[in-house]
């Protein structure tokens, strides 16, 4: 089989009610957020409702549009979109037992995974992990490492040797709910580690026993950067605890860091960014760094999240489309 040219993907925030988002053949996924106004989830396969809250009053969705026809479909847990070489996937998992994380994340991965190997888009491009009290659990028992743990074992018992781009952010909704969701391609991107960065995957022993299985971006195929959960980590060390501002900064730093790796221009009105806030009480700063460092043309979705190391406040995630 012959794959077919990739069309464009274009990933943007929008305010119109989320029928209408889904409304063109060509819309892949639209995101709302837990506490957005819809009154109902529209029953499509395209729609993920993500379990953290946004910030922002008035929240817009998040929509991956492309310019070809897509079709989408269910298999039990596991939902799907495709069309014009991309493809949606996700998957939501309720961990079984109190605190079964590993459980979970290996249901998840195992599951999504053998679907993606199976389909014209087997590439895995860009996932994005949210987890219920990522912080919990003392020491190398902290579930955010055992979630490392279950999804380093499971991309190798599925031979994958490259690690897509990530995210892994943990929520203060549903109690045990793992959501899990992945941009996939028939044709492969390019990785891109941080020069300002230690690869996550080479984290030293005291991050815990299994390091984070993710690169820092992903080029996409058909132009265009995703771009990993990005934190105020310097080397591997966290910087700026305790300082939310200096934190946001670094991050964005970080960020700039990874365009200038990639050749690509600064951020401006066709990179949105997902911004994970830790404590909600921080968004007022972090929207000043934002828009100082940044200026009003980015667009930026404010999120409360719970970043993977505990003296983390801030961290961004996004695209970087040619404009
Ligand atoms: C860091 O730089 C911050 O485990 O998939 C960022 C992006 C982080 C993805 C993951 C973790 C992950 O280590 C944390």
């Amino acid at each position: 089989m012959n794959p077919v040219e990739p069309s464009a993907l274009r990933v943007t925030y929008r305010h119109e009610a989320v029928t209408t988002l889904l409304d063109p053949p060509g819309t892949l996924a639209v995101f709302g957020f837990a506490d957005a106004a819809t009154a109902t989830d529209p029953d499509d396969a395209r729609y993920l409702r993500v379990v953290q809250s946004a910030l922002d009053p008035a929240a817009p969705s998040e929509c991956w549009l492309t310019d070809a026809m897509v079709s989408h479909g269910r298999e039990g847990d596991l939902r799907w979109s495709r069309g014009g070489g991309w493809q949606f996937v996700a998957i939501e998992v309720d961990e079984c037992g109190p605190d079964d994380i590993e459980a979970a994340c290996t249901h998840a991965y195992d599951r999504l995974l053998a679907h993606v190997a199976a389909s014209p888009e087997h590439h895995l491009l860009r996932i994005w992990n949210y987890l219920e009290a990522i912080n919990a659990g003392a020491g190398d028992s902290e579930r955010y490492r055992r979630f490392c743990d279950a999804r380093a074992r499971s991309m190798a018992a599925h031979g994958l040797t490259r690690f897509p781009a990530a995210t892994a952010i943990g929520h203060r909704g549903p109690q045990r709910r793992l959501q899990v969701y992945a941009l996939c391609g028939q044709h492969d991107g390019t990785a891109l580690e941080n020069p300002r960065q230690v690869s996550a995957w080479a984290y030293p022993r005291q991050y815990g026993p299994t390091a984070p299985s993710f690169a820092r971006a992903m080029l996409l195929p058909r132009g265009g950067l995703a771009i990993s959960g990005t934190a105020a980590v310097i080397g591997h060390a966290s910087s700026h605890a305790g300082n939310v501002t200096a934190q946001a900064g670094e991050a964005i730093a970080n960020l700039r860091a990874l365009l200038e790796r990639a050749s690509l221009p600064p951020f401006d009105g066709s990179s949105p960014l997902k911004v994970y806030v830790r404590h909600p009480e921080d968004a007022e700063a972090v929207r000043g760094v934002l828009d100082r460092q940044l200026g009003p043309s980015v667009p930026r979705l404010l999120l409360q999240g719970d970043i993977c190391r505990s003296e983390l406040l801030v961290e961004i995630d996004g695209w970087r489309f040619a404009a």
